[in-house]
C-alpha cells in the first residue's frame, strides 16, 4: 500500500531556524517508521546547485531544481522537508505550482535583528562588513507572507514546541 507524500516547505531568512525545526521534525517521522527526506538550501548549494549564487534569476532556479525534486520525492511517498529561504512571494507561487497538491507552507519567523544576535555561521556580522553581497534582509529583499498554512514564530516558540505543532499539522495532513 502506498503511503501519501507531502512537501513540508520551510522558509525564512537564514538562521531563522528552518533547518533545526525540519531535522527533528523528520527525525520524529522517521522513528515512526515514515519514509523522509530533507532537502536544505545550503546542502544542495554543495552539490546539485553549486553553479547558482544569490541573484534573483539564481535564487529562482535554486527554488526551481529544489521544487521539482521535492516532487519527486512526495510522488513516492515520501515525507519531504524543504529549507530554504524562498525571499519572495513569486518563488513560494512557483514552488506551490510545481508541487501543488502535496505543497505545505510553513513561515519560520524570526526578525533580521534577532537572527543577528544569533548569527550561527557569523555570516550577519561578515554582511555588516560589507563581505557578502545580495544578502537576505539586507541588500536583497525578503518578503513577509501574506498567508502561509502555518506559521512558526522561533522568536517566542522553543524548538520543541515548534516541532509539536508543526508535526501535528502534518499528521493531519497526511492521515496518521
Ligand atoms: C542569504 C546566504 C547568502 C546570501 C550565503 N543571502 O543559513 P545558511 O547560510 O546555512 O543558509 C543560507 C543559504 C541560503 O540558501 P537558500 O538556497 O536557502 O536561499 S534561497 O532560497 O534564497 O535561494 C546562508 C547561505 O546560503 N548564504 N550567501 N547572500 N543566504
Amino acid at each position: 500500500l502506498g503511503q501519501n507524500g507531502l512537501v513540508i516547505w520551510l522558509y525564512g531568512m537564514s538562521g531563522s531556524g528552518k533547518s533545526t525545526i525540519a531535522n527533528a521534525a523528520e527525525r520524529v517521522l522517521h522513528k515512526q517508521g515514515r519514509m523522509t527526506a530533507i532537502l536544505d538550501g545550503d546542502n544542495l548549494r554543495s552539490g546539485i546547485n553549486k553553479n547558482l549564487g544569490f541573484s534573483d534569476d539564481d535564487r529562482r532556479e535554486n527554488i526551481r531544481r529544489t521544487a521539482h525534486m521535492a516532487k519527486v520525492f512526495a510522488q513516492q511517498g515520501v515525507i519531504t522537508f524543504v529549507s530554504v529561504i524562498t525571499p519572495r512571494h513569486e518563488l513560494r507561487d512557483m514552488a506551490r505550482d510545481i508541487i501543488a497538491d502535496d505543497y505545505y507552507e510553513v513561515y519560520v519567523k524570526a526578525s533580521y535583528e534577532l537572527c543577528e544576535q544569533r548569527d550561527v555561521k557569523g555570516l550577519y556580522a561578515k554582511a555588516a562588513k560589507g563581505e557578502i553581497k545580495d544578502f537576505t534582509g539586507k541588500d536583497s529583499s525578503f518578503e513577509q507572507p501574506v498567508a502561509p498554512d502555518l506559521i512558526i514564530d522561533t522568536e517566542d516558540q522553543s524548538v520543541e514546541d515548534s516541532v509539536l505543532s508543526l508535526l501535528e499539522e502534518v499528521r493531519q495532513r497526511i492521515k496518521i
